[in-house]
């Protein structure tokens, strides 16, 4: 469950944080697929409680009320199309599985499909569960809870969602069934929601019942889905990520907090020298790898401080050093903007879901940030796509918070968090020629709209990146010399 099954040469997935399934399926075709995206993990597509109360909140989407699937995002009919659409265009799809819990408590009780819920009586009638399917007694988690107390953890209710047993057969069944129809519909893996609250042995027997992938859809036969556990784990709780990681992958949700304290200023870039298990993360095919996620963006989960697109300048820079470097699967943040951290999508006063509008240098509208359509960001897709298995070599750093380093003989790339100029001449590891930054342009007609670096027949270059330049790093690679 921990090869991701891009197709050759991909390597990275995007989050579309609730976009429609029509919309996913014209991005894998006109933009993914071309610019060589690996992946996307969608937002959930099972049935969820429509909280009209709070105006329809990006979280009403971790309410599950049914497995049809029917959401905001689209109907079964739209989800298989974008599927095999995506497919198509060598992308692949992964779904957030809700399976911890349903929906509970709210005084509004229908779904984004029209079906209802008695909460009062455990009863979710279009599963169907019923009040043995859930975990008894009921108890809520406390906060003290994760510092004593796994089982509770595992068996109460997660903010008083209705917490299932997946220690019942019929509920095993029930989730199964659910995942299984997604893998038939040609989708490649799972990102387990809340896999913190659920017992490691119930999700390896869940695990256990699942399809090979559709090898209609592209897969190689006996190919395992994909699966990455989130489990929020800064250290110190009763249950740990490595409960999990002989399982499946899991995300490593130290990865952006560390990232983001150096790119913030808080830690020196130099120190990034060693970046990966020597910080006390995960083996790297084990990791998910991610700066920001929708709820650490917003000041849900875990750990706080985290670069967002709100910060642009750090956090590109944040996202080229993930992409630039080899440790991990990295998984890249694609945003609507919001003040308001409850605020659901761009929508209109039905509260359909507003497409994104694109923008004639690639960026969005509407209300969308498309982070994975930022130059600095989607060029640099396309530079670990070329580095490939490459380790890092010729490391170089001036004691503080200028590094840069070579991808083998493939791509080299600089960054200056100092706020004085970075002026030197450097190791690119390149063969000689004259290459286009893509971090600060790209190439066009035979030409560069950003700095062009001219590497010698030594592979040496002179590297500036001044300390109030737009962007904080330079990056060239193979194919993009003139
Ligand atoms: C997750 N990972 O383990 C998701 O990444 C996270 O986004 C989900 O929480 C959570 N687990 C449950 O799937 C979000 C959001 C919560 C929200 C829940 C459920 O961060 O704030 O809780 O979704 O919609 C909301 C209310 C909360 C209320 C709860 C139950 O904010 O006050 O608790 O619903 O009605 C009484
Ligand atoms: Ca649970």
């Amino acid at each position: 469950h921990k090869d991701p099954h891009y197709m050759s040469g991909r390597t990275t997935m995007v989050h579309l944080f609730e976009w429609k399934w029509d919309d996913i399926a014209a991005e894998c075709e006109r933009f993914l697929g071309p610019r060589g995206f690996g992946g996307i993990q969608i937002s959930p597509p099972n049935e969820n409680l429509a909280i009209r109360s709070r105006n329809r909140p990006w979280w009403e989407r971790y309410q599950p009320i049914s497995y049809r699937l029917v959401t905001r995002s689209g109907n079964e009919q739209q989800f298989e199309n974008m599927v095999r659409r995506c497919n198509n265009a060598g992308v692949r799809i992964y779904v957030d599985a809700i399976i911890n819990h349903m929906t509970g408590t709210w005084g509004e009780n229908v779904g984004t499909g029209g079906s209802t819920a008695d909460f009062n009586n455990w009863y979710y009638p279009a599963v169907p569960y019923g009040r043995n399917d859930f975990n008894s007694p009921q108890c809520v988690i406390q906060g003290n809870d994760y510092q004593c107390c796994a089982d509770r953890v595992r068996n109460c209710e997660l903010s008083g969602l209705k917490d299932l047993n997946q220690g019942s057969e019929y509920v095993r069944g029930k989730i199964t069934e659910y995942m299984n129809r997604l893998i038939d519909l040609g989708v490649a893996g799972f990102r387990i929601d809340a896999a913190k609250h659920m017992w490691p042995g119930d999700l390896s027997a869940i695990y256990s019942r699942l399809n090979n992938l559709n090898t209609n859809h592209g897969f190689s036969h006996g190919a395992r889905p994909y699966i990455y556990q989130e489990v929020i784990d800064l250290g110190g709780e009763a249950v740990s990520r490595n409960e999990y990681s002989s399982l499946a992958a899991v995300t490593e949700f130290k990865y952006g907090m560390e990232l983001s304290r150096c790119f913030n200023g808080q830690n020196q870039l130099r120190w990034l020298v060693n970046f990966g298990p020597n910080w006390g993360f995960l083996a790297s095919n084990d990791a998910l790898t991610f700066v920001d996620n929708h709820d650490n963006q917003r000041g849900h989960g875990a750990g706080g401080n985290i670069l967002t697109h709100k910060r642009a300048k750090q956090y590109k820079g944040a996202i080229a050093f993930m992409l630039a470097h080899p440790y991990g699967r990295p998984q890249l943040m694609s945003s609507f903007s919001f003040h308001d951290t409850e605020a659901g999508p761009p929508m209109d006063s039905n509260g359909n879901i507003i497409s994104p509008a694109i923008n004639s240098d690639n960026t969005c509208g509407n209300g969308w940030v498309c982070e994975h359509r930022w130059r600095q960001i989607y060029q640099m897709v396309a530079f670990r796509n070329v580095a490939g298995n490459t380790g890092i070599n010729d490391w170089w750093d001036n004691g503080s918070n200028q590094i840069a380093f070579c991808r083998g003989g493939q791509g080299f790339v600089a960054f200056n968090n100092d706020n004085w100029d970075l002026n030197t001449n450097l190791q690119t590891c390149l063969p000689a020629g004259r290459y286009c930054d893509v971090i600060s342009g790209e190439k066009r007609n035979n030409g560069c709209t950003g700095k062009v670096i001219t590497v010698g027949g030594d592979g040496r270059a002179q590297i500036v990146l001044g300390a109030n330049d737009y962007d904080m790093a330079l990056a060239i690679h193979r194919g993009q010399d003139s």
